[in-house]
């Protein structure tokens, strides 16, 4: 599969609501993507780099100038590639996880529709639709927050995530748990904002039965999670810490985690994120998909991911209409708390060229 040239193409699409987590409050999300053309198809790869280096040390300017000066010109200059070679030969380059997995992820795109085969095929689902959980951003009170829960369980779904920071974890739970009842599966997620000082305080959310505790603290300190584990009941799931298979198995065999989110982007790619799938389920460690904000692209690659065996959570695979009023593709809806798996070549979809027009911000072409 020759590929022809890469574009890179910004895009800005509001919010329908301000989302706020431990590390900042997202009203708008410019996103990044990649589309390379082949002979014959074209593949599309979203990075999910935020504006700011908040979740993480990327951002989105600093993903498109690596693919620009390093990453698109050494996939370029290497001959056909497969996605399965895109890894190596980006492998020299330090680090841009979420820009090495947007281009792989749209040159994996190609090679399916070129080969009639879905991501889901690919990756190896099992389900042809998943249950989906729904984050939910701290509020600015416990009335606010109930009704937005409330709201996200009557169109149905599954499982709540809460965010939560010192100031905002154990009031807001309770008053979940107390208005939405013992059956509601809910869990909580901090973003690195505790230390182990708090270990006492994150120990007062043991009784009210959370699925798990997300990242609690530093992405770094996996020590940390090791010795918070011991200290509170809650199950210890990892985001941030984790940014490869290696990661995975090592923090599985210290005791850090009980539980693996694991989100493409932050892990370099699907075929990265299918190893740690498969490193979890060896080890009989739970996973499930975590979201970044997808449009539509984003969000069919991470639901045939969530369709693997291993995925025995809900995910974050919200609806479309959870961020978007109007997404870049035809929108995911949910189906009794369910989305449905695509199964057309490649990620079964593509944007909706008028929509996608309105919303773009700015594109380049490169050609090697
Ligand atoms: O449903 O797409 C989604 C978002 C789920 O809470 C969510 N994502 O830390 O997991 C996270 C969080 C996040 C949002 C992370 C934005 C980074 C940026």
């Amino acid at each position: 599969m020759k590929l022809t040239g890469v574009e890179l193409r910004r895009i800005s699409i509001p919010l329908v609501a301000p989302f706020r987590t431990s590390f900042g409050t997202q009203t708008t999300r410019d996103i990044l993507l990649v589309r390379v053309t082949t002979d014959d198809a074209e593949g599309w790869g979203e990075c999910v780099a935020m504006a700011d280096p908040l979740y993480s040390s990327e951002y989105v300017d600093a993903a498109a100038d690596v693919l620009r000066r390093f990453l698109v010109p050494a996939v370029m200059a290497a001959g056909p590639p497969t996605a399965h070679s895109v890894a190596g030969i980006l492998a020299p380059f330090k680090g841009h996880r979420m820009a090495k997995a947007a281009l792989e992820m749209a040159v994996l795109d190609a090679e399916l529709r070129t080969e009639g085969r879905s991501f889901g095929r690919e990756l190896g689902a099992v389900r042809d639709r998943v249950p989906c959980g729904v984050s939910v951003g701290i509020m600015d009170g416990v009335p606010e927050l109930l009704d937005a829960v409330g709201g996200y369980l009557a169109e149905g779904y599954v499982r709540v995530k809460l965010k939560i920071e010192p100031g905002w974890d154990l009031e807001p739970v309770r008053a979940v748990r107390e208005r939405y009842g013992d059956d509601l599966l809910l869990q909580v997620d901090a973003n690195t904002a505790y230390t182990l000082a708090d270990a006492r305080q994150l120990a007062r959310l043991d009784p009210f039965d959370l699925l798990l505790i997300e990242q609690p603290l530093d992405e770094e300190d996996v020590l940390g999670h090791v010795e918070l584990a011991r200290r509170i009941r809650t199950p210890i799931c990892l985001d941030e810490s984790i940014a490869s298979a290696r990661d995975a198995a090592a923090a599985i065999r210290l005791g850090a985690c009980q539980v693996v989110n694991i989100k493409p982007g932050r892990v370099g790619g699907y075929l990265e994120a299918r190893r740690i799938h498969d490193v979890c389920v060896a080890h009989g460690i739970p996973v499930w998909c975590g979201g970044m904000l997808e449009t539509g692209l984003g969000r069919a690659a991470n639901v045939a991911l969530a369709a693997m065996p291993g995925f025995t959570l809900p995910g974050d695979t919200s609806a479309s209409g959870r961020y978007y009023a109007s997404d870049i593709t035809e929108p995911f809806v949910l189906d009794d708390g369910h989305l449905e798996v695509p199964t057309g070549p490649g990620l079964g979809l593509v944007p909706v060229p008028d929509r996608l027009a309105e919303v773009t911000t700015a594109t380049e072409w490169l050609t090697g």
